[in-house]
């Protein structure tokens, strides 16, 4: 029993620190209530491996319910006719979602042309160096990377069709990370279909601002969306894959038995749930308030003289490169979380550093949006991070190992003690707690 209570302890100290300091890593949201009690409610029990009506276990008249509503609700959600989509809610998140489709419609060896991932695409689009193949997709597939333009740090279409029409991939795939501008997903998909390969639009990050209306939607253009329902769309750990009818039972073959045993019937609720929510005017609201106050941080921070990826935002998030002020995104969001500010590091476009100690920063606004900030608020916060990056500029980490081992020794004792930090700290608790979660 001891270790169990050790167990509810550090749940409730987690809970605090969610409580008490200012959540803004663009991937991350606060869920609700309902949804909290769906995922943990006794659907967990249950297997149902299969699709509604069609499984191989009994008893599972009314979880076949639950999923078929959590499908209609997702079209529902991104006003998609039954006719012309499906969506199959099963994958227990988004990287097994992207496997998903590739195993769905391309063989081993076939080709992929996906975003470069210190550009701000993603691992599960099959990352790979140049003498390591990182990820499963990349041992599987061919994969090639296209860039952001080096100076505008924008999507460059011009130099996508080139490459496209060069490689020739059987997918091409857009979504990713840290891109903050909108996605031009009809050209895309002009791109891919000229060259014969489908497209696969990734929607994790802005999938509820699309809900929303908030941003842009790929959904007139695109062949496959793959989403997770834990960011934006603030609904549980999981994801859906969306898909033109005719590829629906290519798709369900493949998330079972291609890749997946029981689905998750607690998770899937727990997206019923969430997807209820985007219907709802405070969803929309949410939303857009949401991208108005990423827009206000970018505003702010450039208005400083930071170095802003692709100068502002369109969406939910911002990206600053912090090699203009001689320091980087490790000693930045180490120095922000002794602060209460929780954000994190981030590779940038042009690259020159490591993952684990990246050039830049990213950091969202879904999450203080849901707490209720809005601009007054973003800029106050901005101000913040603001003054520890002027402090915090000018430091360098060590490349070499035993000198960086000491350096990060010594750095988190510097953070402790600082009194910058310490003031701003509980200026951000006072703050949380005017805006309770
Ligand atoms: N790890 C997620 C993110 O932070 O963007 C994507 O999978």
């Amino acid at each position: 029993m001891k270790k169990q209570d050790e167990l509810f302890r550090l749940i409730k100290l987690e809970e605090k620190r969610q409580r008490d300091t200012l959540m803004m890593i663009p991937s991350e949201n606060y869920t609700y209530p309902e949804v909290r009690a769906a995922v943990g409610s006794i659907l967990m029990h249950k297997y149902a491996e299969g699709q509604p009506r069609r499984r191989y276990y009994q008893g599972n008249e009314i979880v076949d319910q639950v999923e078929s509503l959590c499908e209609d609700r997702a079209l529902e959600a991104f006003q998609l006719s039954p006719d012309k989509w499906s969506a199959n809610v099963q994958p227990h998140s988004g990287c097994p979602a992207n496997l998903a489709v590739y195993n769905a419609v391309l063989e081993v060896g076939d080709k992929i042309m996906s975003m470069y991932l210190p550009d701000g695409g993603h691992l599960s689009h099959g990352w790979q160096l140049p003498d390591k193949k990182v990820t499963l997709v990349s041992k599987i597939y061919n994969v090639e990377f296209y860039k952001l333009d080096p100076v505008t740090r924008l999507l460059d279409y011009n130099a996508i069709e080139e490459q496209a029409i060069k490689y020739k991939p059987k997918m091409m795939i857009s979504g990713g990370t840290a891109y903050p501008r909108e996605i031009d997903y009809k050209r895309l998909s002009k791109i891919a279909h000229r060259v014969g390969a489908y497209y696969l639009s990734d929607i994790a990050h802005e999938a509820g601002l699309i809900a929303a209306g908030a941003c842009k939607s790929p959904f007139p253009y695109t062949d496959f969306v793959t989403m997770t329902t834990h960011k934006t769309l603030r609904g549980p750990r999981g994801a859906i894959i969306f898909c033109k009818k005719e590829f629906e039972e290519a798709i369900d073959f493949s998330i079972i038995p291609g890749l997946q045993g029981g689905p998750h019937l607690h998770s899937i609720a727990g997206i019923a749930v969430a997807l209820e929510k985007t219907k709802t005017p405070e969803f929309k609201k949410y939303a857009f308030q949401t991208v108005k106050n990423a827009k206000e941080l970018a505003k702010y921070f450039s208005e400083k003289g930071l170095d802003v990826v692709s100068d502002g935002t369109d969406k939910h998030l911002v990206l600053l490169d912090l090699r203009k002020n001689k320091t980087n995104g490790w000693v930045v969001a180490w120095a922000l979380e002794a602060a209460g500010i929780v954000v994190n590091r981030n590779t940038v476009p042009n690259e020159t550093a490591t993952p684990f100690y990246p050039s830049g920063l990213r950091m969202g606004s879904p999450a203080l949006t849901v707490r209720g900030m809005k601009e007054r608020e973003m800029k106050l916060i901005a101000g913040w991070i603001y003054e520890i990056i002027q402090k915090y500029s000018n430091i360098q980490t060590p490349s070499e190992k035993d000198a960086r081992k000491t350096f990060v020794s010594g750095f988190y004792k510097r953070i402790e003690k600082d009194k910058l930090l310490n003031d701003i700290n509980k200026k951000v608790v006072s703050l949380c707690r005017k805006f309770p979660v």
